[in-house]
């Protein structure tokens, strides 16, 4: 699989506020990986219209998404930073992909169990259908890897089958147009990081996330200095002082979940921040945190405030990286058309 070039996608829904996960988990690593590949960044509307959205909510949190991308150091030219809507061949290729994905396998999605809940029946076909979406937005720029947060790496492992299925099932007629043996890449995630899944502030068993109901599970982009440190003083801990190595977390989820965020904060390792702060109190180890919280998120949502306030210029990013995103996903279709044996006029 090594002939395809490498290229870095990945996607945010904007379905409620960013949190502290969203962002240790993927957007800061996507600003890293700019300086070595072409990226492709995208504001998924789409996938957060399988649960209802409000539609003046939905345009401004598309915008929220753009903000924080930019914000946290995207650049837009270097790179393409769109929302899935505008290029509607992700639709076009997640309806071939319907097609070769199998039942079962996304009977088998976990995600797709914990957010339909109990009323399964009641859940919206897209929410089911959810990670062909996915795929599709991934294939349709053939790209090789993915940053992502521990959670969605089921749904990686799909897009993987899915890919190699579609260059199985139609391995002779990729060949006949001159695709050789593959027209998909196995797509690697890339998973990495003292917090690939952030745990919430209230119950270290469970993630970080923009749907659980009490704000005090999360930390927001967008939160003041204040509400970074009346959140992180609430968080939920254990009566025991910091152990001095990894080993001592073990069974201790919420002192886990603290170190991993203060590592992950300051580029470091879980080793590092028990060096230094191994034996201490929460207490102090909790006001040590506040603190390169602020200085690392106080300027992420000062920026993101004044980005809000020109929304002409949100959108403007937006309609040129669909330009470009529709570029590369275009040929891929065409290619896809031609392999599946439709006839193009
Ligand atoms: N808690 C987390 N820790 C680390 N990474 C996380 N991600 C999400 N939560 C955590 C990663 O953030 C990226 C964008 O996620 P998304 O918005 O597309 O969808 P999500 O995973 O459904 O996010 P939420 O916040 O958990 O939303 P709800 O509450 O709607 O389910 C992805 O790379 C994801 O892995």
């Amino acid at each position: 699989m090594s002939s395809f070039p490498q290229r870095i996608f990945s996607g945010v829904q904007p379905t409620g506020n960013l949190h502290l996960g969203n962002y240790l988990g993927a957007i800061k690593r996507f600003v890293a990986l700019q300086a070595d590949f072409p990226c492709i960044y995208c504001v998924v509307d789409m996938h957060a219209i399988t649960i209802p959205q409000d539609p003046k909510e939905l345009r401004r949190q598309i915008r929220e998404v753009t903000a924080a991308f930019l914000a946290v150091g995207i650049d837009p030219v270097k790179n393409i930073v769109f929302n899935q809507s505008q290029v509607h061949e992700h639709a076009e290729l997640a309806w071939v992909l319907n097609c070769v994905a199998r039942i079962g396998w996304l009977n088998r999605m976990t995600q797709f169990k914990e957010k339909a809940g109990k009323d399964r029946e009641n859940a919206s076909v897209g929410l089911y259908v959810y990670p062909n979406l996915m795929a599709a937005d991934i294939l349709v720029y053939r790209a090789t890897h993915v940053p992502v947060g521990e959670d969605q790496k089921q749904h990686l492992e799909l897009t993987r089958d899915v890919a190699q299925k579609f260059n199985n099932d139609f391995a002779e007629s990729i060949a006949a147009c001159g695709f050789g043996e593959a027209f998909f890449p196995l797509t690697e995630p890339l998973i990495a990081g003292p917090a690939t899944r952030v745990m919430s502030l209230r119950d270290g068993s469970k993630k970080m996330s923009k749907s659980d109901a009490s704000d005090y599970s999360r930390i927001n982009l967008t939160d003041d200095a204040d509400t970074i440190a009346q959140k992180f003083r609430k968080a939920k801990t254990d009566p025991e002082p910091l152990p001095g190595e990894a080993a001592g977390l073990e069974g201790r989820p919420e002192a886990e979940n603290l170190v991993a965020i203060y590592a992950a904060l300051v580029d470091g390792t879980v080793e590092d921040v028990l060096r230094d702060h191994g034996g201490a109190q929460f207490s102090a180890f909790k006001g040590a945190l506040v603190d390169v919280a602020v200085s690392k998120l106080g300027p992420i949502a000062g920026e993101m405030r004044r980005l809000m306030a020109d929304p002409g210029h949100i959108d403007a990013v937006l309609a040129d990286g669909s330009r470009r995103a529709s570029a590369i996903a275009h040929e891929t279709m065409n290619a896809v058309k031609d392999i599946v044996g439709f006839v193009r006029s």
